[in-house]
């Protein structure tokens, strides 16, 4: 029986051949911003990519969902309830989408047997170690809106997304407890999973453990949410980004897909930006975008639009505290 990783290099080969997969060539530029090293990832071709029928139908046409009944070509590994497939239009080779094979709704969270398998696969899949992502929502930069969940090989000059360098910074960090960063203003939050844990053979206990800290972690972004945002109605559907790597778990709540920056010559450009970019990769499409995101002195501050401003530290801790006297009355 072949290993997943040589099942997952001659499905890219065979479907490079056939044209049913487009690599797209990028070139790396770096920007950085307290402390991140923002990967800039141009990739000309891309402006050019026909925009899919499940996005743009022709007119009388339905919309068709390419992860349903996907291409056969594409198809690496079928499981009982999941498809492991390569991404059709990828920058990054051997970039994995795993889609579930009934429908699902790309705006539900993710469920504990979607971790795991995310999980296993990441382990299986590369000699590299690997950056799992989650688009949920509509704001979030998913343009499918059937569940799938993405995985990347990281490799080159880091072997961590660049975001890692801030989390490296966090004293002595524990398991399983929640942190948002100062140097982050917009709302986050993250926590360091248990590689003891993880290590285990057992599917029902690794299942069960990223469940609870995914769910964990989604709660304590609501919690931020509610005090970044008061008036937002409760009960309303959020869009957010997940990102997930052999030691942490991120959230980020989403605002809206676009942001804008102006570039040189005055042009107001509008970036979709995905879960890829706060973990430090950032999409240009263009040679104005590239050098726009390339010389921006705050990067920061372009991913606070795309989601949610933080308070200081001391408004949430008071926030925190009314809200907690709130639950207890
Ligand atoms: P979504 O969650 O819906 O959206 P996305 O990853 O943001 O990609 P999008 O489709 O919006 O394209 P974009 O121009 O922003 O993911 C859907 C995924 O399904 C996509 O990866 C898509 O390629 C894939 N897909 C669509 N039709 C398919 C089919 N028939 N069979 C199999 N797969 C299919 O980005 C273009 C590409 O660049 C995407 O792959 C994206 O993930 C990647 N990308 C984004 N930011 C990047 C960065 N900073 N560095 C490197 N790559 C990046």
């Amino acid at each position: 029986m072949p290993s997943l990783q040589d099942q997952i290099q001659s499905t890219f080969t065979s479907a490079k051949a056939s044209g049913n997969c487009f690599v797209f060539e990028s070139e790396v530029s770096t920007n950085k911003d307290h402390g991140i090293e923002f990967q800039i990832n141009y990739v000309p071709t891309l402006a050019k990519k026909p925009v899919p029928s499940s996005i743009h139908p022709e007119k009388g046409k339905k919309p068709v969902n390419p992860f349903l009944n996907p291409d056969p070509g594409l198809i690496v590994q079928s499981y009982d309830h999941y498809h492991l497939l390569l991404n059709k239009f990828c920058v990054v080779p051997y970039h994995l989408l795993i889609v579930t094979k009934e429908f699902q709704d790309q705006s539900q969270p993710l469920l504990p047997p979607d971790l795991l398998i995310a999980w296993r696969t990441m382990q299986e899949a590369y000699t590299t170690p690997g950056l799992i992502f989650y688009n949920c929502g509509d704001e979030s930069g998913a343009s499918q809106q059937h569940k799938h969940v993405q995985l990347i090989p990281l490799d080159g000059k880091g072997i961590q997304p660049p975001i890692q360098a801030l989390f490296n910074k966090i004293d002595n960090p524990k398991h399983g407890e929640i942190y948002s960063l100062n140097e982050l203003p917009f709302v986050h939050v993250l926590l360091l999973l248990d590689a003891k844990v993880l290590e285990n053979k057992d599917d029902e206990i690794v299942e069960e453990y990223l469940g609870e800290m995914f769910f964990g972690l989604l709660d304590a972004m609501f919690q931020q949410l509610r005090i970044a945002d008061p008036e937002r109605p409760r009960g309303t559907k959020a869009s957010y980004n997940f990102i997930m790597t052999s030691r942490y778990m991120m959230l980020v709540p989403r605002r809206a897909e676009c942001g804008v920056l102006k570039s040189s010559s005055g042009n107001v450009l509008r970036l979709s930006m995905n879960s890829m970019s706060f973990a430090g990769f950032l999409l240009a499409k263009t040679r104005e975008e590239r050098s726009t995101l390339q010389y921006t002195n705050d990067l920061l501050a372009f991913l606070t639009q795309l989601g949610y401003e933080r308070k200081s530290p001391e408004t949430e801790q008071e926030m925190e505290t009314l809200q907690e006297e709130d639950t207890e009355a």
